[in-house]
């Protein structure tokens, strides 16, 4: 398993092979707001366990591991975003909060958080009686 810090890097390392066809250290240092020094320490340490491999000419690539986790990862990142939006958490702060949250939820949780998600989606109605209650109570904060 992927510490916190590691699954940060994979994730956003995916993200940028995905956007962009390859992830420079220099991009991931700054995504992450790191220094380019930590990039260089855990790219070799996510080589060592077999999540990425760093090629002469192609730079990071992912291995199937490493795609694999990095997909899950943003799955994960954007469920409980939609989670967050659906339970009225203001929308300025809710990358952030899923920053701090994500690493620290078990798989098992997340997949009954899509349950929920799921649940809401299906059906506006459902939406609309949980905006009420939202509503209900901020008139009494
Ligand atoms: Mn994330």
């Amino acid at each position: 398993m992927p510490t916190p810090s590691m699954e940060d890097y994979i994730e956003q390392i995916y993200i940028l092979i995905d956007q962009k066809g390859y992830a420079r250290a220099s991009d991931i240092a700054e995504r992450l707001s790191v220094h380019p020094s930590s990039v260089t320490k855990m790219v070799k340490k996510l080589d060592e366990k077999d999540y990425l491999h760093y090629e002469k000419y192609r730079g990071i690539v992912l291995t199937d591991k490493g795609t694999k986790i990095g997909k899950r990862l943003v799955y994960r990142h954007e469920l409980l975003e939609q989670f967050l939006e659906i339970i009225g958490t203001e929308e300025d702060s809710i990358y952030e909060e899923v920053e701090g949250i994500e690493h620290h939820l078990s798989w098992e949780s997340i997949f009954r958080i899509g349950d929920l998600v799921e649940y809401f989606q299906e059906d506006p109605e459902r939406l609309n009686a949980l905006q009420k209650v939202q509503e209900r109570n901020s008139n009494k904060e």
